[in-house]
């Protein structure tokens, strides 16, 4: 079998003086069955990859598949350790019933440029001055580009009670893992009377829209089934405010209101207790913590979320923990040849896929540049989308900018609830994701508003 580029940890260093033959050691067993997608490298097996990508997701994969394009075979390598690659973005609809969980998920390989070379394996650390990423196998891999596309981290360990009620207790379920998803549609189903309360935690989290847009699903649910008189239907919030952007704030907190939703800001929940059915929540900014028990008969609660552990503990992290990038061109503040994308990153703008799309566009850009010898000066502008799903036919489609201000794709007013979007939501999306984004084609829906807006957008 071929021997791939995978270094023993400690020789990476001096690898760059060493023979190919000294230095390429064979995978371990987990990884063998890559051998189908990998090809006789086109550079020095010695010197390692030319572009090493960290992480087979939104970000990670739409970056590999342009690169392999641009690069050639061999000369780009995904390090992803998952079987499967999931459509994240569907698992609002698995909740609300609208979708099985199956819908949102296929095979790594099927997905995986087939250029790239896969190593399945799961990166522990980074040695960016070394050109080095260190895999859980204790091989080191060596790169002369880095795209560091990793996610964020899902940290269910770190709210009291939440591993147990997920495990344990059918009403308390989480759309926010593939494990999990499953549960909620079966919670609102099984639902009968009381509090159902929908959390948002303290932390950074991806599509800030989720933990409601399930809500409205529910209380939907629930009116078209007659449990809605018996419902008492929370949103518990540790933020001060429903949504980032004010315009679409606005147009949520009528929703609420219309809908009898009580919304209650600076809510923080801070452990459940499944045995009782109850939950324990503070009001953040106390001092001292006051904290409050409320009854539930389910609850929808988003995990705590932070920076992947591997970054966190590298060079790589900034100040908060996640990859320290320009905001603009996606370049590492401190390491020209490392770059980031997606939700690992330090961009201060919502994390969803549609904003890795519009980060994509500009880090082709800057990796173009960079390559060129020239500074980049692509220009990413906070783009990120949410569909707010708020029924079961309607979503009002969040579009905004770094500075929260609505940078919408169609000439209509994005800021109403409307079955267009509901669609575009349901049924366009996955396929655009699956066929553009996954493919390295999509880099959001910049062109199609300046052709919308007769040029007039920003
Ligand atoms: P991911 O796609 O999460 O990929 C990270 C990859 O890194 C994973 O494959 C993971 O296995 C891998 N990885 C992790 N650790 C390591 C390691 N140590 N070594 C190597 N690889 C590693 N976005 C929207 O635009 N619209 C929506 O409507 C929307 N709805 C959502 C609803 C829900 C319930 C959820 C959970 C998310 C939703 N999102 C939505 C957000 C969107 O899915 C993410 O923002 C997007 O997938 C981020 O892409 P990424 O590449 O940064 O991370
Ligand atoms: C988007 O580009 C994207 O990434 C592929 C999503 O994730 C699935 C989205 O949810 C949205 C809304 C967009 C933005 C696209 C349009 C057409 C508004």
């Amino acid at each position: 079998m071929q021997g791939l580029r995978v270094f023993n940890r400690g020789a990476a260093v001096l690898c760059h003086h060493m023979s190919a033959s000294n230095q390429a050691i064979n995978i371990t067993p987990c990884i063998q069955h890559i051998s189908s997608y990998s090809t006789s490298p086109t550079s020095n097996p010695a010197n390692g990859y030319k572009f090493v990508v960290v992480g087979g997701g939104t970000g990670g994969l739409a970056m590999a598949s342009w690169l392999a394009r641009q690069q050639g075979k061999g000369n780009v390598a995904v390090v992803e350790p998952a079987d499967a690659h999931y459509y994240q973005p569907m698992w609002t609809l698995v909740g609300g019933g609208i979708k099985t969980k199956e819908q949102s998920v296929k095979p790594m390989k099927d997905v995986m440029p087939s250029a790239c070379e896969w190593i399945q394996d799961k990166v522990t650390g980074f040695d960016p001055d070394n050109n080095t990423v260190k895999l859980s196998t204790g091989k080191d891999v060596q790169y002369e580009y880095l795209v560091v596309a990793m996610g964020i981290q899902m940290n269910f360990d770190k709210l009291k009670g939440l591993e147990e009620a997920l495990q344990n207790d059918p009403m308390v379920c989480c759309n926010y893992s593939f494990d999990t998803v499953d549960k909620t549609f079966e919670a609102i189903k099984n639902f009968k009377k009381g509090n159902a309360i929908f959390t948002f935690p303290s932390t950074p989290i991806k599509c800030a829209g989720a933990p409601q847009k399930i809500m409205y699903l529910a209380e939907e649910y629930f009116r078209k089934n007659n449990k809605r008189d018996d419902a008492k239907v929370m949103y518990n919030t540790s933020l001060g405010a429903i949504f980032g952007a004010p315009k679409y704030a606005k147009a949520l907190v009528e929703v609420c209101k219309s809908r009898d939703i009580e919304v209650n800001y600076k809510t923080e929940l801070v452990e459940i207790k499944p045995e009782k059915k109850e939950a324990v929540f503070a009001r953040v900014g106390t001092e001292p913590l006051e904290t409050f028990t409320l009854p539930y008969e389910m609850m929808h609660v988003p995990p705590p979320m932070g920076p992947p552990n591997a970054i966190k503990a590298s060079p790589l992290a900034g100040p908060n923990g996640f990859v320290a990038v320009n905001k603009e061109t996606g370049q590492h503040t401190k390491y020209p040849n490392v770059f980031g994308i997606g939700d690992c990153t330090d961009i201060p703008t919502s994390k969803t896929a549609a904003a890795a799309a519009g980060q994509s566009g500009a880090l082709r850009q800057t990796i173009s540049a960079v390559l060129n010898g020239l500074t980049p000066n692509s220009k990413y502008d906070g783009y990120t989308s949410c569909p707010l799903i708020t029924g079961y036919d309607k979503c009002i489609m969040a579009e905004f900018d770094f500075n929260l201000e609505p940078l919408e794709t169609f000439p209509v007013d994005q800021g109403v609830e409307r079955r267009s979007m509901f669609h575009l939501k349901a049924d366009v999306l996955p396929h655009m994701y699956w066929n553009t984004m996954l493919k390295g084609y999509w880099s959001g829906p910049r062109f199609a508003r300046k052709v919308m807006h007769l040029g007039m957008s920003k």
